[in-house]
């Protein structure tokens, strides 16, 4: 047994922020983006192992991974096209969380079959880290692990249900985080299962 440790600072968790009407309308929104700009299996810099997630975006730039490295990119790395635009009430919650922060220019869009995972690791990817990124959870319930700013401490473990928002502004937005697991079966807003995560991020300075 070891103890729980406290989530860090400027860790927000709003339970159940989307109800049940509103995930819905927020699948259907997706799964027309999803139509546009499909998803893609990143793979890991230099190694070129793939993630065990699959990924897609909108907004005016999107995270991919590739062999040559991490980046944000203005377009699909398959289609060649901008990604679609981020859905009106994913914009409205980042105006709720984050009303001081400057508009988000990437939803990542992350899609976790049953089984799959993602490790440890930290966003630092963008330009600027004062902005926080916000998380929408929709589907499956996962385990989520968050730690501090360093690899190897103490982490804290939670569960994200669907309608879920967690904001990470603070010491949280540098802290080590990852999915442990995915619930399978604890959902039936998602008609194949699984586990939808976005995440709105500012990705240049403003
Ligand atoms: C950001 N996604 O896309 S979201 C990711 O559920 C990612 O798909 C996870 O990590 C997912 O990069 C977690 C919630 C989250 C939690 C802690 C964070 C995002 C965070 C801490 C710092 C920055
Ligand atoms: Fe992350």
């Amino acid at each position: 047994m070891s103890a729980q440790n406290l989530p860090p600072e400027g860790f927000q968790m709003l339970p159940g922020y989307f109800d049940r009407p509103n995930q819905e309308a927020l699948v259907e929104t997706l799964r027309a983006a999803l139509h546009d700009a499909p998803l893609f299996l990143p793979v890991m810099p230099r190694t070129g192992k793939p993630f065990s997630v699959r990924m897609s975006n909108c907004g005016p730039l999107g995270w991919v991974s590739d062999i040559k490295g991490y980046r944000y990119q203005p377009t699909h790395p398959a289609t060649g096209k901008p990604w679609p635009p981020i859905p009106q009430a994913l914009l409205e919650l980042w105006k709720d969380v984050a009303p001081d922060a400057p508009s988000p220019e990437a939803c990542l869009i992350n899609y976790y079959e049953p089984g799959t995972k993602m490790g440890l690791h930290q966003d630092k990817d963008e330009a600027t880290f004062d902005a926080p990124v916000v998380s929408v959870s929709l589907g499956d319930t996962a385990t989520f692990r968050i730690g501090g700013t360093s690899r190897g401490g103490k982490t804290s473990s939670m569960r994200l249900a669907s309608g879920d928002v967690v904001v990470l502004g603070g010491d949280a937005r540098l802290a080590y985080h990852g999915i442990d697991r995915i619930l399978t079966g604890t959902s039936t807003l998602l008609k194949n299962g699984g586990r939808i995560n976005l995440t709105l991020r500012r990705v240049t300075k403003p």
